[in-house]
């Protein structure tokens, strides 16, 4: 492969040689700027829709050059979606299918062909794969999920460091001193931005939170879905707001307020989640946070006891979407100050920016927020991209396209042969109006981490335009099939339906293709099931996940 390349790039050289005499500059490959927040939901960007809030930064992006209305993930879970990014390859073939484990460092990921291809390549953020990335010539990343407020990195020079403040600016600065002070400007550059926000458990930046906590937003129409009309893996899932969501950790409550109230810390966790970010703010912070986040604990103080389910579920939809929105607003202005830069510094031209998240979010919708499943506020994710000169500014696309063609997407882009196992495709056709060059008409997903926090179950699909085909395995057997045009909202399984007999075969038939075609099956996710059972076996760490369901299945695989 390198040897071809280089060989391609000599060619290269002597071409631009030769046409020196004529004075036509030789092409220049482009630099990368690649932006992936963490969480952040298509539902709140107002490229998509402004129904919660304006992000004027992040649409200039689309504005620019192009926004996806159906990308998708393969996995949606953070670590398992950046190593399919990084490999261009589903879950199961580059090893990182959950949180849990480390990322498999032998994997060739795109960052490597790129700074041997000759790019300066850097990463600033959160990365969470409890290793260093590899051919990085800077990078700064958090570790593990990372803190809102006075965050500790780790970097490639200095060691550890922890940096007072807000961390999405502090991302920021560090992406910028490294665009100012660091680059080098003969070679073309590979940027990751990676934010930690809008992560749980959304602290906004102190500037915001007068105005977020203030604020009362439109409720989705499916947050007091009851479940009914799916199986078991809706009904079982721990990702509802009023039943799971953190008082303290999450809804802010101080966990001297729930003890007053008698709130018990029914996930045993929440008081420390609650400590672990509130409790890392220095005393002017708190001072700040208290002015804003006191009011409300005394006002829920006064209605509680007289507070219905219903009144409970509203009050924590809107305290979430104040906290979680609020985090967005700062991810938003840092990235308008990163495009002020490249524009400012000519830098717009032959650079592509890409938008994007990790994976979609749920903001009440089905009463849920989280992730992991396959309905699409989770399994669709946010992304837009701008490439002045070759994407045509202010268009749309709506092929279903995922995490798992970036690097081929890249490499290709910057003419770096891409391997032969990567599994992807190239979004170039799609960004440059060659639409009829791409012929994908279905995507394949699957989702391992089971049983752990949220319990939302193990699940592969195939997903077309109009339908989704599900199987939910491991300790259920159960299959759904949304029809997606008749049923956006996904609320109905019609999978025994006999209107539905025919498309079922064919979805089938067209699903066991998928899983031949990306080497996905059976053997191999219960050698994925057998190592993480047993990793819970030897270190009785549950991470979250229901005590009881894991103990169970734990004694049910000694029988
Ligand atoms: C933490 C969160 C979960 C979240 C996982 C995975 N709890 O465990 O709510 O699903 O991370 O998120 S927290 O209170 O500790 O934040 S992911 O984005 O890293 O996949
Ligand atoms: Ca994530």
């Amino acid at each position: 492969m390198k040897l071809v390349f280089r060989k391609a790039l000599v060619a290269l050289s002597l071409l631009a040689l030769a046409s020196c005499k004529q004075e036509t500059p030789p092409p220049s490959r482009p630099n990368i700027v690649f932006i992936m927040s963490d969480d952040h939901a298509y539902q709140a960007i107002s490229a998509y829709s402004n129904h919660l809030i304006e992000t004027p930064n992040i649409d200039r992006i689309a504005k620019m050059g192009m926004l996806f209305t159906n990308a998708t993930v393969t996995n949606s879970i953070c670590a398992p979606s950046r190593a399919t990014i990084l490999t261009g390859k589903h879950s199961h073939l580059n090893g990182k299918v959950d949180n849990h484990f480390p990322f498999d460092t032998t994997n060739v990921t795109f960052p490597q062909l790129f700074h041997d291809a000759g790019y300066q390549t850097a990463m600033f953020g959160k990365l969470h794969f409890g290793n260093n990335p590899k051919g990085f010539d800077q990078f700064k990343i958090l570790p593990a999920q990372g803190v809102y407020y006075n965050p500790v990195f780790i970097t490639k020079n200095e060691g550890e460091i922890t940096v007072p403040g807000y961390t999405t600016d502090i991302i920021t600065d560090m992406t910028l001193d490294w665009l100012e002070k660091e680059r080098d400007k003969e070679k073309p550059f590979l940027l990751m931005y990676l934010h930690k926000a809008p992560h749980r458990e959304w602290l906004p930046a102190e500037r915001h939170l007068e105005e977020f906590t203030q604020r009362t937003f439109p409720e989705p129409s499916t947050l007091f879905d009851d479940y009914s009309g799916r199986g078991r893996a809706a009904k079982e899932a721990e990702m509802n707001l009023l039943k799971h969501m953190n008082w303290a950790g999450d809804s802010k409550l101080y966990p001297e307020v729930m003890d007053e109230l008698g709130i018990p810390d029914a996930s045993g966790w929440d008081k420390a989640a609650f400590q672990r970010e509130v409790g890392r703010l220095d005393s002017s912070q708190r001072a700040n946070w208290d002015k804003y986040y006191r009011p409300i604990n005394e006002a829920f103080k006064k209605s509680y006891a007289s507070m219905s389910e219903e009144d409970l579920m509203r009050w924590r939809y809107q305290r979430y979407m104040q906290d979680y929105l609020g985090t967005i607003k700062a991810v938003d202005e840092n990235v308008g100050r990163v495009l002020d830069y490249l524009e400012a510094n000519n830098l717009m031209e032959n650079t592509i920016i890409v938008y994007t998240s990790d994976q979609g979010f749920y903001l009440g919708e089905h009463g849920w927020f989280d992730k992991r499943f396959v309905y699409d506020e989770s399994f669709k994710t946010p992304l837009l991209v701008a490439w002045p000169g070759k994407v045509k500014a202010g268009t749309k696309n709506n092929e279903m396209v995922q995490n798992l063609d970036f690097a081929q997407t890249f490499l290709e882009a910057a003419g770096i042969p891409a391997p032969t196992d990567m599994q992807g495709e190239s979004l170039i056709p799609l960004l440059t109006g060659n639409t009829e060059k791409w012929t994908r008409d279905a995507v394949y997903y699957h989702y391992y981490e089971y049983p752990s926090v949220h319990m939302v179950k193990r699940h592969y699909a195939i997903v077309t335009k109009e339908y989704k085909l599900t199987h939910y395995y491991f300790d259920t057997d159960e299959w759904e099939l949304i029809d997606r045009m008749k049923d956006p909202q996904e609320l109905k399984n019609v999978y025994d339906d006999p209107a539905y007999a025919e498309i079922r075969a064919e979805l089938h038939e067209k699903l066991d293709g998928l899983r031949k075609k990306y080497g996905d099956n059976s053997e191999i996710s219960q050698r994925y099931l057998d190592e993480y059972l047993d990793h819970l076996e030897k270190t009785r760490q549950f991470g979250g996940a229901n005590k009881e369901v894991t103990e169970k299945i734990l004694e049910n695989r000694k029988k």
